[in-house]
């Protein structure tokens, strides 16, 4: 309809469709939606602030073909579409070089690691990606991770995405491409600093003396800052397809949509030259430390608990579950007790940002379903959640909130059922080591899901604490069990 279009602007930055593709300048791992929401449309506006057309994204895929395919046809531009209440804008992003799937074409990719015009790698590989045990944050030593290195050893494909980035990077030392910087954009705490240590217990595992050359060259050549990345980019729909298709009449198959916030804040700890992120609205500060604890703990773990108790009271997206009052509520008593354990980021209000970050999950037309931001607990409550209980209990403080966190995490894989009986999408990588563990005995399950470091698995008070919550949640229900937190 004529006026609903009135509402509705389609703006291109970088680049519009018949324009070159700009210059591979940053090789990017994982090439999800969330990938294309935020890095991808910092840099778009970067090269558009200042015409340098260097900065061109190589983007990998470790595994699935279908965005790569779709970037390919579409000349590797695709849409952002923002939804916010009623209105929709669409944006064209161009800041896409060229889309790689590392499975069929890891030559090419190698080569761009190997490529002296490309000084920046981005990752954003999901938590489970780093290979590293949720708690301890050590390298697995599983099967992956044996294969991987045995590939990067031989000089031959890696699978996994830090296997991908260790053997990219071997390949950039063979050619002598000079120095790079590494930049994790996952949810993970001190994600940079992580990385760089996972990174080089990987080369250390490598055989003969490429781990040693490896590993010197690291520390001679590569950076890895860390950052706090933020925009809630739910996983695109039909409906994303068909609005793309309206509103740019171009059928879009690597369409996106995501709330109009976006923020990225970058440890300033850089090898080289990079994008100009800051004239798209990056900061670029000294310690992102403390931008990222808040951050996780304040907004990751809030949509953690409303995802679980959201999902299991029946509701299925995260705006429908967040306008429920006893999970309002829980959440506010998750909150005090996050702010009472964290300092403030320099110029940061702690209440205020609480509060705006409810109101960007309140948002209905983001459509983000509870069993998305309930994937990977697992992988994810030890980031997010685990810490604010440990800060509580060192301060001799309850945390009944974060607590209650944990125990519906615990409902939703064990049950995989909501309250009122329907089935929910259960996907988790510990729930193959929870099968045949007794869920009463709560200590064993948590050891079992590896997902609360010894000295809680231990605490007998806390582990009935987490019990009492499980029992409850099954004979009352999540919103009972909630009500009860305010
Ligand atoms: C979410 C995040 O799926 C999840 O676990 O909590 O993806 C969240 O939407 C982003 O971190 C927001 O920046």
């Amino acid at each position: 309809m004529a006026a609903r279009r009135g509402d509705v602007t389609v703006t291109a930055l970088s680049r519009v469709p018949g324009e070159p593709a700009p210059r591979p300048g940053v090789v990017h791992l994982g090439v999800g939606a969330f990938h294309r929401a935020h890095q991808a449309v910092y840099t778009d506006r970067a090269m558009a602030a200042t015409g340098d057309p260097r900065w061109g994204i190589v983007e990998v895929a470790p595994r699935s073909a279908d965005v790569v395919a779709a970037l390919r046809r579409q000349d590797g531009l695709y849409t952002v579409l923002e939804r916010s209440g009623g209105r929709v804008t669409a944006n064209v992003v161009g800041s896409v070089a060229e889309a790689w799937h590392a499975p069929s074409d890891w030559a090419a990719v190698a080569a761009r690691f190997a490529d002296p015009a490309v000084t920046v790698v981005t990752l954003t590989i999901t938590e489970k990606g780093y290979l590293a045990d949720p708690v301890t944050g050590a390298l697995l030593d599983d099967d992956a991770v044996r294969a991987d290195v045995a590939a990067v050893a031989a000089g031959e494909r890696p699978r996994t995405g830090l296997g991908l980035l260790v053997g990219g990077l071997r390949r950039r030392m063979a050619a002598g491409a000079g120095a790079v910087t590494v930049l994790s954009c996952d949810n993970l705490v001190g994600n940079g600093a992580r990385l760089g240590a996972l990174v080089g217990e990987f080369a250390a595992r490598l055989p003969g003396a490429l781990g040693p050359e490896l590993t010197a060259w690291l520390a001679a050549s590569a950076r890895f800052p860390s950052a706090m990345v933020d925009r809630i980019v739910p996983a695109s729909t039909p409906a994303d397809r068909a609005d793309a298709l309206r509103l740019t009449g171009a059928a879009d198959d690597a369409v996106v949509a995501a709330e109009p916030f976006t923020q990225w804040v970058i440890e300033d700890d850089f090898a080289g030259e990079r994008p100009a992120w800051e004239l798209a609205g990056a900061e670029l500060v000294a310690d992102v430390g403390p931008h990222e604890t808040a951050k996780l703990r304040v907004l990751n773990a809030a949509h953690s608990m409303i995802a679980y108790l959201g999902a299991l009271a029946g509701h299925e997206t995260i705006a429908a579950a967040v306008a429920d009052p006893p999970i309002r509520a829980a959440v506010a008593a998750l909150h005090r007790d996050v702010l009472a354990t964290i300092e403030a980021p320099p110029g940061w209000d702690l209440p205020s940002y609480a509060a705006s970050v409810l109101e960007r999950f309140a948002n209905p037309a983001l459509g983000h379903r509870c069993d998305q931001v309930a994937a990977d607990g697992s992988q994810k409550l030890p980031v997010r959640v685990l810490p604010t209980i440990l800060a509580a209990r060192a301060a001799g403080r309850p945390s009944a909130a974060a607590t209650l966190v944990v125990a519906a995490w615990l409902r939703f894989v064990l049950a995989g059922r909501s309250d009122d009986g329907r089935p929910l999408t259960v996907n988790d990588p510990a729930r193959d080591a929870l099968r045949g563990v007794l869920p009463s005995d709560v200590a064993r399950v948590l050891r079992a899901a590896a997902v609360a470091p010894e000295e809680l698995a231990a605490d007998a008070a806390w582990v009935a604490d987490v019990a009492r919550y499980l029992d409850e949640l099954a004979r009352h229900g999540a919103a009972a069990t909630a009500g009860e937190l305010s």
